[in-house]
């Protein structure tokens, strides 16, 4: 059982706590069993996911992506909570982890800034499970530089017609609907952008190709040839998907720092239970000062990034506005901590840390992505730094 003190930080309320504790007991539970599944081909992964999301909606957690208004369970995206069920998702499995989060940012920019009528359309189906959802942001040549996107969107009567690819597409072939960034010709760069909602059955959306990756999810391309959606499916105005996405990433950027410190903790609770077991030169290895070495930069850095994710996480929920600078610390931080202690995981479990099925072993490949998605650290660093020197 990994420490959970944190709860009686001030950045929680009762609320939090009681969530954390079912969410605790439930995943003990449901996906505990489900840790060790590993599908090896995208037929099987599919059905696991699509049974994560419907085991996680029966679950209640999913109500937690949407807001009340829409079948959600707090009235506005609540973060913290969001932070708290991926963090503790993520010690037992990247897997539900990613199913869960997958609903809320691939619905977040709905939820921000959808008319009523595309919120009433896409996010009670979202929080219940039938839908899935999905982000379709970057493209072939445009990942870190969002407004270097060339996929297009052409008015023509009371539609736009879509034309262009969009890449590494999480729940890419599983997704109910997307919500994609594209050029609308309203200003140069980030100024021309707009944001839709796509259902998957759109005539001329197909997905012509799907990723393995080290830590198996659904990840591909998605195409658009011709691709007619109505003007009303568009999010917030003409020329604002930048603004759109970079709103939705405010959002979840802290929960990627929860999913690391989700990692890191299991890290730690494998690390000790090794430590104490595992006997060499005639002591249990916890006894030596390396090894308590690595355990305690594990707890320092465990605690920190806490702090920065559940800073960013409150900051968002108390005060509504920006939270541009805390989001990319708290990402920063712990997915780079998570990174590292994971690693040493893996060094104090020795030959046994590298072999298939290890959970440590699975840790070291279920990381390595959380630098890179939504934003990696090289651009958190530019955010940091944009933001001091415009600050100081
Ligand atoms: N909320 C609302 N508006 C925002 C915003 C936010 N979080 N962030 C930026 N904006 C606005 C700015 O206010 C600015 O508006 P004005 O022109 O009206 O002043 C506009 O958007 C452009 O912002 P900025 O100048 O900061 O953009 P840059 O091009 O300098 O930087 C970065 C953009 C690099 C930070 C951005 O492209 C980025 O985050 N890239 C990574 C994308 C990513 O995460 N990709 C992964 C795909 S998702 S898995």
């Amino acid at each position: 059982m990994p420490d959970r003190s944190f709860l009686d930080w001030p950045f929680f309320d009762d609320a939090h706590r009681a969530l954390a504790e079912e969410v605790e007991a439930w995943a003990g539970d449901v996906v505990a069993p489900l840790e060790d599944e590993e599908p090896h081909d995208d037929a099987a992964l599919d059905a696991l996911c699509r049974r994560l999301v419907g085991l996680l909606a029966e679950g209640g957690w999913l109500r937690y992506c949407v807001p009340g208004s829409h079948g959600g369970a707090t009235e506005a995206l609540d973060v913290r909570s969001l932070c708290l069920i991926r963090e503790i998702l993520a010690r037992r499995s990247g897997l539900a982890d990613f199913c869960f989060v997958m609903q809320g940012l691939g619905t977040g920019a709905i939820s921000l800034f959808g008319s009523e009528a595309l919120k009433s359309r896409y996010l009670p189906g979202t929080a219940s499970g039938e839908r899935i959802a999905a982000f379709a942001l970057s493209e072939p040549s445009s990942g870190s530089d969002v407004a270097a996107m060339t996929t297009t969107a052409t008015a023509d009567g009371a539609d736009y017609v879509l034309d262009g690819e969009k890449t590494l597409i999480s729940n890419a072939g599983i997704a109910s609907q997307y919500v994609v960034f594209a050029r609308t010709g309203d200003g140069e760069g980030a100024k021309g952008l707009s944001a839709f909602a796509v259902d998957a059955d759109a005539p001329g959306l197909s997905v012509p190709e799907r990723f393995p990756v080290i830590a198996p999810h659904p990840l591909g391309t998605v195409r658009f040839s011709n691709c007619r959606v109505p003007a009303t499916q568009m999010l917030a105005g003409p020329g604002d998907g930048f603004k759109v996405a970079m709103a939705s990433l405010d959002v979840f950027r802290s929960t990627v720092g929860a999913a690391a410190l989700g990692f890191s903790r299991r890290a730690l609770d494998e690390t000790l239970a090794r430590s104490r077991s595992r006997i060499a030169f005639g002591k249990p290895i916890a006894e030596t000062q390396l090894i308590q070495e690595k355990i305690a930069d594990m707890a320092v850095r465990i605690d920190a990034a806490a702090l920065l994710v559940y800073r960013s996480a409150w900051t968002k929920d108390r005060f509504k506005g920006r939270v541009t600078r805390e989001a990319a610390i708290a990402k920063l931080y712990a997915t780079e901590a998570a990174q590292e202690i994971v690693d040493q995981a893996v060094q104090v479990f020795g030959g046994q840390g590298v072999i298939v099925g290890n959970p440590v072993e699975r840790l070291y490949r279920e990381v390595r992505a959380l630098r890179i998605y939504e934003g990696t650290s090289e651009i958190q660093k530019l955010i940091v730094a944009g933001q001091t020197l415009a600050g100081n």
